[in-house]
Protein backbone atom coordinates (compact mmCIF):
# COMPACT_ATOMS: atom_id res chain seq x y z
CA UNK A 1 0.00 0.00 0.00
CA UNK A 2 1.40 3.35 -0.70
CA UNK A 3 0.72 6.78 1.46
CA UNK A 4 0.83 10.36 0.54
CA UNK A 5 4.50 11.83 1.29
CA UNK A 6 3.72 15.50 1.61
CA UNK A 7 0.61 16.95 2.94
CA UNK A 8 -1.27 19.56 1.25
CA UNK A 9 -4.69 21.14 3.22
CA UNK A 10 -7.84 19.84 2.50
CA UNK A 11 -8.98 23.87 2.66
CA UNK A 12 -7.35 26.66 0.52
CA UNK A 13 -6.97 28.65 3.61
CA UNK A 14 -3.71 28.96 5.14
CA UNK A 15 -3.99 27.86 9.41
CA UNK A 16 -4.36 31.21 10.94
CA UNK A 17 -5.36 32.41 14.52
CA UNK A 18 -4.86 35.38 16.41
CA UNK A 19 -7.25 36.94 18.09
CA UNK A 20 -7.59 40.19 19.51
CA UNK A 21 -6.43 39.24 23.13
CA UNK A 22 -3.05 38.37 22.05
CA UNK A 23 -1.90 41.40 20.12
CA UNK A 24 -2.90 42.53 23.67
CA UNK A 25 -1.11 40.43 25.90
CA UNK A 26 1.69 40.86 23.50
CA UNK A 27 2.11 44.48 24.60
CA UNK A 28 1.34 43.81 28.25
CA UNK A 29 4.27 41.88 28.03
CA UNK A 30 6.68 43.94 26.10
CA UNK A 31 5.04 46.77 28.62
CA UNK A 32 6.17 44.49 32.11
CA UNK A 33 9.70 43.66 30.89
CA UNK A 34 11.63 45.92 32.81
CA UNK A 35 10.28 44.06 35.82
CA UNK A 36 11.45 40.37 34.59
CA UNK A 37 14.78 38.67 35.85
CA UNK A 38 13.73 35.67 34.21
CA UNK A 39 12.09 34.31 30.98
CA UNK A 40 10.60 31.37 30.81
CA UNK A 41 9.77 29.70 27.42
CA UNK A 42 7.08 26.53 27.51
CA UNK A 43 6.57 25.13 24.80
CA UNK A 44 4.92 21.37 23.91
CA UNK A 45 7.55 18.42 23.56
CA UNK A 46 6.16 16.51 20.73
CA UNK A 47 7.34 19.46 18.75
CA UNK A 48 10.51 21.05 19.79
CA UNK A 49 11.49 22.13 16.72
CA UNK A 50 8.13 23.83 15.06
CA UNK A 51 6.29 26.68 16.07
CA UNK A 52 7.77 28.47 18.64
CA UNK A 53 7.15 32.20 18.20
CA UNK A 54 10.16 34.08 16.65
CA UNK A 55 8.47 37.21 17.94
CA UNK A 56 9.40 35.65 21.79
CA UNK A 57 13.51 35.74 20.46
CA UNK A 58 12.92 39.42 19.25
CA UNK A 59 11.01 41.18 21.61
CA UNK A 60 10.95 39.56 24.70
CA UNK A 61 14.18 38.16 25.84
CA UNK A 62 15.84 40.47 23.24
CA UNK A 63 18.58 38.12 21.96
CA UNK A 64 20.48 37.14 24.98
CA UNK A 65 19.75 40.25 27.61
CA UNK A 66 17.88 38.70 29.94
CA UNK A 67 18.14 34.77 31.30
CA UNK A 68 15.88 32.49 29.35
CA UNK A 69 15.09 29.07 30.21
CA UNK A 70 13.14 26.47 27.55
CA UNK A 71 10.67 24.47 29.36
CA UNK A 72 9.77 20.93 26.91
CA UNK A 73 6.34 20.19 28.69
CA UNK A 74 3.85 16.95 28.68
CA UNK A 75 7.51 15.35 28.52
CA UNK A 76 5.05 12.25 29.42
CA UNK A 77 4.18 12.29 25.49
CA UNK A 78 7.68 11.57 24.06
CA UNK A 79 10.22 9.05 24.17
CA UNK A 80 12.79 9.66 26.73
CA UNK A 81 15.69 8.34 24.27
CA UNK A 82 14.19 11.22 21.61
CA UNK A 83 14.79 13.68 24.61
CA UNK A 84 18.56 13.74 24.67
CA UNK A 85 18.61 13.84 20.93
CA UNK A 86 16.39 16.72 20.88
CA UNK A 87 17.92 18.64 23.58
CA UNK A 88 21.85 17.79 22.00
CA UNK A 89 20.22 19.28 18.75
CA UNK A 90 18.72 22.67 20.49
CA UNK A 91 21.72 23.15 22.18
CA UNK A 92 23.81 22.68 18.82
CA UNK A 93 21.01 25.64 17.89
CA UNK A 94 22.36 28.00 20.86
CA UNK A 95 19.37 27.29 23.36
CA UNK A 96 21.79 26.91 26.65
CA UNK A 97 19.10 26.03 28.94
CA UNK A 98 16.47 23.40 28.48
CA UNK A 99 14.43 21.65 30.73
CA UNK A 100 11.58 18.53 29.94
CA UNK A 101 8.83 18.55 32.60
CA UNK A 102 5.74 16.68 32.84
CA UNK A 103 3.57 18.81 34.70
CA UNK A 104 0.78 15.95 35.57
CA UNK A 105 3.27 14.27 37.56
CA UNK A 106 4.24 15.18 40.91
CA UNK A 107 7.25 13.40 41.01
CA UNK A 108 8.96 15.33 37.52
CA UNK A 109 12.31 15.92 38.19
CA UNK A 110 12.00 18.29 35.33
CA UNK A 111 9.68 20.46 37.81
CA UNK A 112 12.00 19.90 40.42
CA UNK A 113 15.49 21.30 38.80
CA UNK A 114 13.70 24.51 37.16
CA UNK A 115 13.70 27.16 40.35
CA UNK A 116 17.22 26.18 41.06
CA UNK A 117 17.74 26.92 37.78
CA UNK A 118 15.98 29.92 37.68
CA UNK A 119 17.66 31.70 40.90
CA UNK A 120 21.32 30.29 39.46
CA UNK A 121 20.14 32.18 36.18
CA UNK A 122 19.67 35.61 37.80
CA UNK A 123 22.24 35.17 40.61
CA UNK A 124 25.06 35.35 37.72
CA UNK A 125 23.12 37.89 35.42
CA UNK A 126 23.51 41.43 35.38
CA UNK A 127 20.02 42.21 36.43
CA UNK A 128 20.55 46.39 35.63
CA UNK A 129 17.43 48.46 36.60
CA UNK A 130 16.14 45.40 39.28
CA UNK A 131 19.85 45.16 40.75
CA UNK A 132 18.95 45.87 43.85
CA UNK A 133 15.93 44.49 44.38
CA UNK A 134 15.59 41.46 46.65
CA UNK A 135 12.99 39.39 44.77
CA UNK A 136 13.01 37.26 41.63
CA UNK A 137 10.12 37.81 38.92
CA UNK A 138 10.19 35.22 36.35
CA UNK A 139 7.95 35.36 32.60
CA UNK A 140 5.99 32.50 31.97
CA UNK A 141 5.35 32.52 28.20
CA UNK A 142 4.64 30.60 24.83
CA UNK A 143 2.03 29.55 22.51
CA UNK A 144 -1.31 28.62 23.78
CA UNK A 145 -2.36 24.70 25.42
CA UNK A 146 1.88 24.34 25.92
CA UNK A 147 1.06 23.99 29.86
CA UNK A 148 2.01 27.66 31.35
CA UNK A 149 -0.58 28.09 33.53
CA UNK A 150 -0.01 24.50 34.94
CA UNK A 151 3.96 24.96 35.35
CA UNK A 152 3.23 28.07 37.62
CA UNK A 153 0.69 25.89 39.70
CA UNK A 154 2.82 23.11 40.12
CA UNK A 155 5.74 25.05 40.65
CA UNK A 156 3.42 27.34 43.84
CA UNK A 157 2.37 23.99 44.82
CA UNK A 158 5.72 22.30 45.16
CA UNK A 159 7.22 25.10 46.97
CA UNK A 160 4.75 26.76 49.15
CA UNK A 161 2.41 23.96 49.20
CA UNK A 162 -0.46 26.01 48.27
CA UNK A 163 -3.20 25.17 45.67
CA UNK A 164 -3.38 26.46 42.37
CA UNK A 165 -3.67 29.79 41.06
CA UNK A 166 -4.23 29.70 37.49
CA UNK A 167 -6.91 28.70 35.37
CA UNK A 168 -5.91 25.61 33.14
CA UNK A 169 -7.82 24.00 30.50
CA UNK A 170 -7.71 21.57 27.10
CA UNK A 171 -8.60 24.27 24.65
CA UNK A 172 -6.12 26.81 23.78
CA UNK A 173 -6.64 30.26 24.81
CA UNK A 174 -7.42 29.82 28.36
CA UNK A 175 -5.30 32.55 29.79
CA UNK A 176 -6.89 35.62 28.19
CA UNK A 177 -4.22 38.39 29.80
CA UNK A 178 -0.82 38.98 31.80
CA UNK A 179 -1.49 38.06 34.94
CA UNK A 180 -0.62 40.00 38.25
CA UNK A 181 2.57 38.45 40.03
CA UNK A 182 2.13 35.19 41.95
CA UNK A 183 4.02 33.85 44.37
CA UNK A 184 5.51 30.87 43.94
CA UNK A 185 8.67 30.40 46.77
CA UNK A 186 9.68 31.98 49.62
CA UNK A 187 13.24 31.69 49.89
CA UNK A 188 14.45 32.81 47.61
CA UNK A 189 11.18 35.02 47.32
CA UNK A 190 10.05 34.58 43.62
CA UNK A 191 7.37 35.56 41.41
CA UNK A 192 5.77 34.17 38.51
CA UNK A 193 3.87 35.80 35.78
CA UNK A 194 0.98 34.22 33.78
CA UNK A 195 0.62 35.34 30.21
CA UNK A 196 -1.69 33.89 27.25
CA UNK A 197 -0.23 31.64 24.81
CA UNK A 198 0.86 33.61 21.79
CA UNK A 199 0.90 32.36 18.42
CA UNK A 200 2.79 33.90 15.35
CA UNK A 201 0.33 36.35 13.32
CA UNK A 202 0.95 34.73 10.22
CA UNK A 203 1.64 30.57 10.41
CA UNK A 204 3.52 30.97 6.65
CA UNK A 205 4.54 26.78 6.45
CA UNK A 206 1.14 24.81 6.36
CA UNK A 207 2.57 21.84 7.96
CA UNK A 208 3.79 23.68 10.91
CA UNK A 209 0.26 24.93 11.49
CA UNK A 210 -1.13 21.50 11.47
CA UNK A 211 1.71 20.28 13.87
CA UNK A 212 0.47 23.15 16.18
CA UNK A 213 -3.02 22.25 15.46
CA UNK A 214 -2.54 18.74 16.33
CA UNK A 215 -0.93 19.04 19.53
CA UNK A 216 -4.13 22.11 20.54
CA UNK A 217 -2.52 25.33 20.43
CA UNK A 218 -5.59 26.78 18.37
CA UNK A 219 -9.17 25.89 19.53
CA UNK A 220 -10.06 22.88 16.99
CA UNK A 221 -12.55 24.50 15.21
CA UNK A 222 -10.36 27.18 13.76
CA UNK A 223 -8.89 24.67 11.26
CA UNK A 224 -11.56 22.11 11.97
CA UNK A 225 -11.56 18.85 13.37
CA UNK A 226 -11.75 16.61 10.26
CA UNK A 227 -8.69 18.24 8.85
CA UNK A 228 -6.65 17.68 12.05
CA UNK A 229 -7.87 13.78 11.42
CA UNK A 230 -6.57 13.89 8.32
CA UNK A 231 -2.92 15.41 8.85
CA UNK A 232 -2.83 12.99 12.08
CA UNK A 233 -3.60 9.76 9.61
CA UNK A 234 -1.19 11.60 6.87
CA UNK A 235 0.98 11.68 9.77
CA UNK A 236 1.16 8.16 11.28
CA UNK A 237 1.08 6.38 8.03
CA UNK A 238 3.86 8.55 6.91
CA UNK A 239 6.19 7.62 9.39
CA UNK A 240 4.82 3.58 9.75
CA UNK A 241 2.84 4.43 12.81
CA UNK A 242 0.50 1.78 12.67
CA UNK A 243 -0.67 1.03 16.16
CA UNK A 244 -4.08 3.07 15.41
CA UNK A 245 -5.34 -0.20 13.43
CA UNK A 246 -5.17 -1.89 16.28
CA UNK A 247 -6.19 1.10 18.80
CA UNK A 248 -9.14 1.64 16.53
CA UNK A 249 -10.23 -1.93 15.40
CA UNK A 250 -9.91 -1.43 11.79
CA UNK A 251 -9.12 -4.16 9.53
CA UNK A 252 -6.38 -2.23 7.39
CA UNK A 253 -4.16 0.71 7.35
CA UNK A 254 -5.41 3.28 5.28
CA UNK A 255 -4.71 7.21 3.49
CA UNK A 256 -8.23 7.82 3.02
CA UNK A 257 -9.33 9.87 6.64
CA UNK A 258 -12.88 9.07 5.34
CA UNK A 259 -12.99 5.28 5.14
CA UNK A 260 -11.39 5.25 8.67
CA UNK A 261 -13.35 7.74 10.21
CA UNK A 262 -16.80 5.93 8.45
CA UNK A 263 -15.33 2.31 10.43
CA UNK A 264 -14.30 4.07 13.24
CA UNK A 265 -17.87 5.61 13.78
CA UNK A 266 -19.38 2.11 13.56
CA UNK A 267 -17.05 0.30 15.94
CA UNK A 268 -18.38 3.00 17.99
CA UNK A 269 -21.73 2.61 17.29
CA UNK A 270 -22.30 6.79 16.66
CA UNK A 271 -24.71 7.88 14.24
CA UNK A 272 -26.53 11.17 13.56
CA UNK A 273 -29.48 11.40 11.38
CA UNK A 274 -29.15 13.28 8.54
CA UNK A 275 -32.10 14.96 6.15
CA UNK A 276 -31.59 14.33 1.99
CA UNK A 277 -31.97 16.56 -0.50
CA UNK A 278 -35.15 14.90 -1.17
CA UNK A 279 -36.72 15.65 2.59
CA UNK A 280 -35.93 11.71 3.41
CA UNK A 281 -34.17 11.35 7.05
CA UNK A 282 -31.61 8.92 7.02
CA UNK A 283 -29.01 7.34 10.05
CA UNK A 284 -24.87 7.44 9.33
CA UNK A 285 -21.73 7.10 11.17
CA UNK A 286 -21.15 9.92 12.87
CA UNK A 287 -17.77 10.55 10.97
CA UNK A 288 -17.30 14.31 12.96
CA UNK A 289 -17.94 12.69 16.42
CA UNK A 290 -15.11 9.59 15.31
CA UNK A 291 -12.86 12.66 14.35
CA UNK A 292 -12.91 14.04 17.40
CA UNK A 293 -12.15 10.73 19.02
CA UNK A 294 -9.76 9.85 17.14
CA UNK A 295 -7.08 13.17 17.15
CA UNK A 296 -8.13 13.00 21.71
CA UNK A 297 -6.68 9.39 21.69
CA UNK A 298 -3.64 10.42 19.81
CA UNK A 299 -3.15 13.72 22.10
CA UNK A 300 -3.31 11.07 25.54
CA UNK A 301 -0.38 9.37 23.65
CA UNK A 302 -2.59 5.96 23.44
CA UNK A 303 -1.06 5.56 19.34
CA UNK A 304 2.23 5.69 21.11
CA UNK A 305 5.23 8.54 22.10
CA UNK A 306 5.38 10.22 19.26
CA UNK A 307 7.57 12.71 18.31
CA UNK A 308 6.27 14.99 15.99
CA UNK A 309 9.57 16.89 14.50
CA UNK A 310 12.13 15.32 12.87
CA UNK A 311 15.57 15.00 14.96
N1 LIG B 1 -0.08 15.16 29.13
C1 LIG B 1 0.19 16.34 29.73
N2 LIG B 1 -0.74 17.31 29.74
C2 LIG B 1 -0.44 18.50 30.34
C3 LIG B 1 0.83 18.71 30.94
N3 LIG B 1 0.84 19.98 31.43
C4 LIG B 1 -0.36 20.52 31.16
N4 LIG B 1 -1.16 19.64 30.52
C5 LIG B 1 -2.53 19.86 30.02
O1 LIG B 1 -2.46 20.78 28.93
C6 LIG B 1 -3.62 21.60 28.88
C7 LIG B 1 -3.25 23.06 28.82
O2 LIG B 1 -2.71 23.49 30.05
P1 LIG B 1 -2.65 25.03 30.49
O3 LIG B 1 -1.79 25.09 31.69
O4 LIG B 1 -4.01 25.63 30.55
O5 LIG B 1 -1.86 25.64 29.23
P2 LIG B 1 -1.53 27.18 28.91
O6 LIG B 1 -0.23 27.17 28.20
O7 LIG B 1 -1.62 27.99 30.15
O8 LIG B 1 -2.69 27.53 27.89
P3 LIG B 1 -3.30 28.99 27.47
O9 LIG B 1 -3.58 29.75 28.73
O10 LIG B 1 -4.53 28.62 26.72
O11 LIG B 1 -2.28 29.63 26.61
C8 LIG B 1 -4.46 21.21 30.11
O12 LIG B 1 -5.43 20.28 29.69
C9 LIG B 1 -3.44 20.55 31.02
O13 LIG B 1 -4.03 19.63 31.90
C10 LIG B 1 1.81 17.65 30.90
O14 LIG B 1 2.94 17.75 31.36
N5 LIG B 1 1.43 16.50 30.27
MG1 LIG C 1 -2.79 29.60 30.62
Amino acid sequence: MSFRSTYKLISKQAVHWFPGHMGKGLKQMQQRLKMVDCVVEVHDARIPFSGRNPEFEQTITGGDLKPHVLVLNKKDLVDRRDQRKVENELKNNGIKNIIFTNCKNQQCQGTRELLPKITELIVESDRYNRRNEKDYNVMVIGVPNVGKSSLLNVLRNKNLGKKSAAAVGAEAGITRSVLEKIKICEAPLTYMIDTPGILEPRVTDDEMGMKLALVGCFPDHIVGIDQIADYLLYWLNKHNKFEYVEVLGLKNATDHIAELLFYHAKNLGKTRKIKRYDGQVITMPDMLYAAQNFVQIFRKGEFGHILLDKV
